[in-house]
């Protein structure tokens, strides 16, 4: 069962855009697994983004997620949710994020990109359960709208 980390990072919460980019990925139909604000520390920022260490804006990245509140969630379920995503969410660079897309039409600068969202089913996983207790997530829930957007 295919599923995606999201952090609404410093940003979108400093902005008020929490709002308007979860509803975005409800419109979609897509569906919360899990939700909560949190402040990310130093070692889960340098352990959620391991795959970027060494690189230089690495020491920047941490400081911009570790720097003030996030809202993180599991979005999915469906195969093909994890590709879904990632083209709502746009390029990395806003500034070369198509319009229609998050990134697109929210932000400008890629160290102020907004939003989080797993690469691949497999990193998908990872991230949930780096950031998720498996209590803290209902992985199976009935919605009735779910006949209306899935064959
Ligand atoms: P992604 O978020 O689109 O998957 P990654 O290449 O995995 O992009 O990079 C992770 C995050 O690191 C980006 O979302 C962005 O916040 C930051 N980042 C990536 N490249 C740069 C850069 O060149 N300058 C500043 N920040 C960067
Ligand atoms: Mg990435």
């Amino acid at each position: 069962m295919e599923r995606a980390l999201i952090i609404l990072k410093p940003d979108a919460v400093q902005r008020g855009l929490v709002g308007p980019i979860l509803t975005r990925l409800e419109q979609r139909g897509l569906k919360l697994q899990g939700l909560k604000l949190m402040q990310v520390d130093e070692a889960l920022a340098r352990r959620h983004y391991a795959e970027h260490e060494g690189k230089g804006f690495f020491a920047g990245l941490v400081s911009y997620i570790t720097s003030a509140p996030v809202v993180v969630a599991v979005v999915g379920g469906k195969p093909g949710t994890v590709e879904l995503i990632r083209a709502m969410v746009g390029a990395t660079n806003p500034a070369k994020a198509a319009p229609g897309t998050i990134r697109g039409d929210f932000g400008v600068e890629i160290g102020r990109n907004l939003i989080h969202a797993s690469d691949s089913p497999e990193s998908g996983e990872r991230e949930v359960a780096i950031f998720f207790r498996p209590e803290e997530l209902i992985v199976e829930w009935g919605r009735a709208a779910d006949p209306w957007i899935y064959e």
